[in-house]
């Protein structure tokens, strides 16, 4: 069927001056004066101000947008003019309107708080805000799907429902699988590092699920996980992989989502810059710059929130930290053959006082290594046996990362919040909607 209505979009364009055209869409906000009803209209591209004047159009349309309330289903042909004053620079002027579905009373106000508008995060996710991330989002996993593919990467589908930990049992989610315990995967790593001796170089995007007990600005309980896992590479080849895959998810934010970039307060330029190569700093040297800041700090402390923020505050690039001490770190990472204390491992840190966006490693191929390694952490080490065959048939050196999706959306959308790049957040206090 031929499209008879036009993108709200293809409309703010001198161009379209003077020509008659339909739309489609939800009334935004609406203001009536003197015999004249202005609605804003806004669809999936953008928002107009659209003109119902009593003498342009039928009776019956004109009660029809008199009554309307804000988030009605409206139909509305109209001529284009320009127009300053307007929302946008443009005005359409009604000759028809007709309402589609009248809506109640629409539940959100100028001045509802958070949690309210969580509550009815069903409704809100039709902010101009959040469709505006839910696009950047979008926009950043084509870039995900086509570096990996430039990269000879091929894209897999790891389980969810696991056997065990990756990340430490105490963020686990446990469920009841069929009178047996399973839990909800925190992450696709080990299942990839098992893909990668039949295909080399695998990703994943799956969610990744963690039981954070606590409240902070940047965890979900449930998350999108962008993963990687390749043969042969070391822990130098991840860190090209991940500033090549994190620079192109800016760049093609900045340029295929500009307009949605600078309407949420993020100058699209800032991101265009994002180039490789980030800087590489080592842990030890970290603990040195954190301890200007913070003296409390300690070598072998685990970088915190705000340790994080004191080596990202004043850069405009990400940064990575390598070789953290191996008590701090997981099970699975390669320990430095020239510091059995360190791990050849790398978080990268989103500049601006974000933090944290990337984990990765070099994987420790060495079965018994890996084992005691295991016993120290108290983990059951028979539920690991399938993990320990891949060092008994076959083992080559690998690597691989895992980058969390919302936190790097936060990033280049520049929000306060995690919550808000995810339409439907799950945090401690919250399942519903
Ligand atoms: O725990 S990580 O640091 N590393 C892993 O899970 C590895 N097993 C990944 C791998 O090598 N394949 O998590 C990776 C990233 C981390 O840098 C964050 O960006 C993100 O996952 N992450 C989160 N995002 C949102 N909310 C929560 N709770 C969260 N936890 C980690």
């Amino acid at each position: 069927m031929k499209h008879q209505f036009t993108d709200i979009e293809s409309l703010l364009d001198e161009k379209m001056e003077g020509k008659t055209v339909k739309i489609r869409g939800w009334v935004y906000r609406k203001r009536t004066a003197g015999g004249m009803n202005f609605l804003i209209v806004r669809d999936a591209t953008d928002v107009i101000q659209v003109a119902v004047k009593k003498d342009k159009v039928a009776e019956k349309d004109f009660a029809s947008a008199d009554k309307a309330l804000i988030e009605s289903a409206v139909e509305v042909e109209g001529i284009v003019k320009k127009d300053a004053r307007a929302i946008n620079g443009f005005e359409m002027q009604a000759v028809s309107f007709h309402v589609i579905h009248s809506a109640n009373a629409f539940p959100v106000a100028k001045d509802n708080s958070p949690e309210f508008l969580l509550d009815i995060r069903h409704l809100w996710v039709r902010s101009r805000e959040i469709s505006a991330i839910m696009k950047v989002k979008s926009t950043m996993l084509e870039a995900v799907r086509e570096h990996f593919k430039q990269e000879g990467y091929f894209e897999t589908t790891p389980p969810i429902i696991v056997s065990g930990a990756v990340e430490g049992g105490s963020t686990l989610f446990e469920m009841n699988y069929f009178g047996k315990k399973a839990y909800l995967s925190q992450s696709a790593q080990l299942y990839l590092e098992a893909l990668i001796f039949s295909l080399e170089k695998v990703y994943s995007i799956t969610p990744s699920f963690r039981a954070e007990k606590s409240r902070t600005l940047r965890h979900l309980a449930e998350y999108w996980h962008v993963e990687a896992e390749a043969a042969y590479a070391e822990l130098e080849d991840m860190l090209i992989l991940e500033e090549g895959l994190i620079s192109n998810m800016c760049q093609k934010a900045a340029t295929d989502r500009a307009k949605e970039l600078k309407f949420l307060g993020r100058d699209p330029a800032e991101m265009k810059k994002i180039e490789p190569p980030f800087d590489r700093i080592k842990y030890d040297e970290a603990v040195e710059l954190v301890q200007v800041k913070n003296p409390a700090f300690k070598w072998g402390d685990d970088l915190g929130t705000e340790d994080e923020r004191i080596l990202t505050q004043e850069r405009t690039l990400p940064v990575f930290v390598t070789h953290y001490p191996k008590h701090i770190k997981a099970f699975y990472m390669k320990e430095d053959p020239k510091n059995p204390k360190l791990v050849r491992c790398n978080d990268c840190l989103a500049p601006e006082g974000y933090g944290e966006i990337v984990g990765g490693s070099q994987r420790e191929e060495n079965v018994d290594k890996l084992i005691d390694r295991l016993k120290e952490e108290g983990a059951d080490v028979a539920a690991y046996e399938w993990y320990l065959d891949l060092r008994r048939y076959g083992s080559v050196p690998h690597s691989g990362f895992g980058l969390g999706l919302e936190r790097i959306v936060r990033w280049v959308c520049k929000l306060e919040h995690i919550r808000d790049t995810i339409p439907f957040p799950r945090v401690m206090n919250r399942s519903y909607p």
